[in-house]
Order: structure tokens, then C-alpha cells, then sequence
């Protein structure tokens, strides 16, 4: 019997970062595919179990959890891996944690979304450019974070590492070019995929392929 569920799609790096937990502690969980292409997410009975109309959410019992990094959070305390060492390393966690929500997810994510999701011809030349921008800027600084370092934010992986990995496994899908614009992000990102259980996230949560290429 599954012990967690955890609403997600394939698509959604934000869901990838808990799916990703999930797998790589060997939890007993099961997908519940969020069909979120033909709007599942703007549905009243998704509304109730999310007011904020967002994948991922977890069940874990009575709880039911939103935001990717509180579900990490929350993880990383009920299976009691890559979590934080005392409270010093925790903030330094959330630190990086609250950054890449705002700065290197969303608009990774977003740009993604232009580039991948929204036909080409259609979508503001202006908006792509500008979440672009934006995005490789953020990774500008995860990469110079990363160059004496191994890990984002200790000495051993953590939730922040598996936050910030979130969309950067969606190859040829991105507003960059990982290898060549990030290097030490790449390394870093080869390490993650070496962690045991590792699976991209195409092979972990249902929904692949949802559109064809545009
Ligand atoms: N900060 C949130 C972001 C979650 C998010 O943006 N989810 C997207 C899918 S990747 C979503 O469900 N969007 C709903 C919609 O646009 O209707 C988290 O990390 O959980």
C-alpha cells in the first residue's frame, strides 16, 4: 500500500522535486496524474484540494501538502534524508530554496512553458526574450555558487539541491544551453543523476509525452 500520493505530471519540474525526494529515499508512493494540459488545475474539485491551483500536492495521511519546497520540507523530516544537520544548515536550505523558487524555477519554468508548451509563432517575442534573460542570469549564479563546491548548500546533497534540479533534466526544452552556459551546474547536475534511485522525471510522473513538438 502506498504510504504517500503525490498529485504531479510529467511536465511539472515543480513536482519533480518531490517526486524526486520520494524515489530517491525509496518512500512507497504512487502519482496521481494531474492532467493539468486540459486544465485540471482550474477545476473546483482541484481548488479544494489546492486553493493556490498548483501542482504538486501531497497526501501523507491526514495531511495534504502544497509548494514544493514545504513538501521537501516536510520530507525531509518524515523520512529523515537529505534534511538539514542544525538549524544553521536548515536556514542556509531555505535560503537557496526561497531563491530558486523565485529566481531560477520560475523563470526557467516559464520560459519552458513559451518554448515548449505555447505555439512559437503565437507567443511575445518580448515575454521569451525577457524570461530568458532572467533565467540565465539566475543560472549565471547558481554556476559561480557551484564552482568550489559541491552541493548547494552543505557538504552532502540536500532538499535545496533537489529544488534548484527541478526543471534543469528537461533537456533541449530550456531558454539555455546547459553544458555550455553553466558548466559547474552540469557537473553538479551529472551528480544528482548518479545518486541512486535517480530517474528523470519523463520516467517518474505520468503524462509523456503530453504534446508532441510544436
Ligand atoms: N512554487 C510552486 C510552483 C508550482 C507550480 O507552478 N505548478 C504548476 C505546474 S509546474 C501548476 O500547477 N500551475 C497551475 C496552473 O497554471 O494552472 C511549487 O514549487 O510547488
Amino acid at each position: 500500500v502506498p504510504e504517500f500520493r503525490l498529485h504531479c505530471f510529467a511536465d511539472s519540474g515543480a513536482a519533480y522535486k518531490a517526486a524526486l525526494m520520494l524515489e530517491l529515499c525509496a518512500a512507497r508512493w504512487e502519482p496521481v496524474f494531474v492532467d493539468y494540459f486540459n486544465g485540471a488545475t482550474r477545476t473546483p474539485e482541484f481548488r479544494a484540494l489546492n486553493e493556490m491551483g498548483e501542482a504538486p500536492v501531497l497526501e501523507h495521511g491526514d495531511r495534504r501538502l502544497s509548494q514544493s519546497g514545504v513538501i521537501l520540507d516536510y520530507l525531509s523530516s518524515a523520512l529523515s534524508r537529505f534534511g538539514a544537520a542544525s538549524a544553521d544548515e536548515r536556514r542556509e536550505i531555505l535560503r537557496w530554496m526561497f531563491w530558486d523558487n523565485h529566481k531560477l524555477t520560475s523563470y526557467t519554468a516559464t520560459a519552458r512553458y513559451l518554448l515548449k508548451v505555447q505555439d512559437t509563432d503565437a507567443a511575445d517575442p518580448g515575454a521569451l526574450a525577457f524570461l530568458s534573460r532572467r533565467a540565465r542570469a539566475a543560472l549565471a549564479i547558481l554556476d559561480t555558487h557551484l564552482a568550489a563546491r559541491t552541493w548547494v548548500a552543505s557538504d552532502k546533497p540536500t532538499i535545496a539541491d533537489l529544488s534548484c534540479a527541478g526543471y534543469l533534466f528537461y533537456d533541449g526544452e530550456l531558454p539555455y544551453d546547459l553544458p555550455a552556459d553553466a558548466p559547474n551546474v552540469a557537473r553538479w547536475r551529472d551528480r544528482i543523476a548518479a545518486l541512486p534511485g535517480w530517474k528523470h522525471p519523463y520516467d517518474l510522473m505520468p503524462g509523456h509525452p503530453s504534446r508532441g513538438p510544436r
